[in-house]
């Protein structure tokens, strides 16, 4: 089958909504894709454990601390099964974690802000859990199997994640004038780095138009934002607080609640490495895999022991 009729096969086969698994035909370029956006996914996961993992000795009861080393927990899982899914794609998991300690791979803008008070616990959990659930309701349905199916427990997980952020917050917002303070304040600092979460606008998107058409994505990344918000401000409103934009405001006719701009220097400074916490990310990532490295050794070689003595047993 020449290279023509190879490409309209699995276009039709993406068009009928039938997944591509890891053994199928695909062209260069669609794996090229999947590599790139599944691995800054899971950069993103292991990253994002950072800013929470630093509160979780920090947590003001034993509830509390339990849940948020759950939640730090499971973002270590959401990455090993996105690793997992990059690797049926060819890549070695070696190669892409060099790639983030190198600092050529991206990874989400947002966790390279800093957590600063107890609130931030809550507002990470309510605005950027949400935001990626936001994201990844639709990447269940992605069509590339494995990266789909992995979605499919990461949403579940996520939803939890969501519920104890709201929870946080709930309870600040009904406690004293200084604990619903700090959970605006928190508010305030992590709202628009969260609607930046989605990406670039749909017309500065790069590869939003292939990824559709490939339906990696499903839905534009300005329709998501769009959802967000109109998801979350009557979450706010319920919380008592004010969402830091004074363009927000709602719109009868189209049924949405219409918001100010973003700005998207400050964005692409975050992208390029130049965020609050960036280095200090990266630095903590590299020494966390680099005094990981006994776990690993340690792993292996109980794997080629337990390998020796079943070539032993069976002959
Ligand atoms: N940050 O053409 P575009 C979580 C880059 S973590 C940094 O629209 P695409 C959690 C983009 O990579 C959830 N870079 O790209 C964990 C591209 O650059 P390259 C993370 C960004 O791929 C712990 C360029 O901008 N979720 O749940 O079509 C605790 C042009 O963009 C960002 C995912 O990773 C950004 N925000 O669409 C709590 C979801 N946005 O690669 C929570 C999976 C864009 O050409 N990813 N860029 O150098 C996706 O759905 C898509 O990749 C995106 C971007 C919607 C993010």
């Amino acid at each position: 089958m020449n290279q023509q009729d190879l490409e309209s096969r699995f276009q039709d086969k993406i068009d009928r909504e039938v997944k591509i698994e890891a053994k199928d035909w695909m062209p260069d370029a669609y794996r090229k894709t999947l590599i790139r956006q599944i691995s800054q996914h899971a950069h993103s996961e292991v990253v994002g454990m950072l800013p929470e993992g630093n509160w979780i000795t920090r947590a003001p009861s034993l509830r509390r601390k339990a849940a948020l080393l759950a939640k730090v927990q499971d973002e270590g899982g959401h990455g090993l099964y996105l690793y997992a899914a990059a690797e049926t794609m060819g890549v070695s998991r070696d190669q892409l974690l060099d790639e983030l300690h190198t600092g050529k791979a991206k990874y989400s803008s947002i966790f390279n802000y800093p957590a600063l008070s107890w609130a931030d616990m809550g507002a990470i959990g309510w605005l950027v859990d949400g935001a990626a659930i936001m994201n990844q309701v639709m990447l269940q349905r992605t069509s590339y199997g494995p990266y789909s199916r992995a979605m499919i427990r990461i949403c579940k997980e996520e939803s939890f994640h969501q519920r104890q952020g709201y929870e946080i917050l709930l309870t600040l917002v009904r406690g004293s004038a200084e604990q619903k303070a700090m959970a605006q304040d928190s508010l305030n600092r992590w709202w628009w780095p969260s609607l930046m979460m989605f990406g670039p606008s749909d017309a500065e998107s790069t590869h939003s138009a292939q990824s559709m058409a490939w339906k990696i994505k499903r839905k534009s990344n300005d329709v998501l934002r769009q959802a967000f918000v109109d998801a979350t401000v009557p979450q706010a409103q319920y919380l008592g607080l004010t969402i830091p934009d004074p363009d927000l405001k709602w719109n009868e006719e189209t049924g949405h609640w219409e918001f100010g701009p973003i700005d998207w220097d400050e964005f692409w400074n975050v992208v390029k490495g130049n965020g609050i916490c960036n280095r200090q990310r990266l630095r903590d990532r590299v020494n966390a895999h680099e005094e990981g490295a006994w776990v690993r050794d340690a792993a292996l070689a109980y794997a080629e022991k337990k390998q020796a003595r079943k070539a032993v047993v069976t002959p």
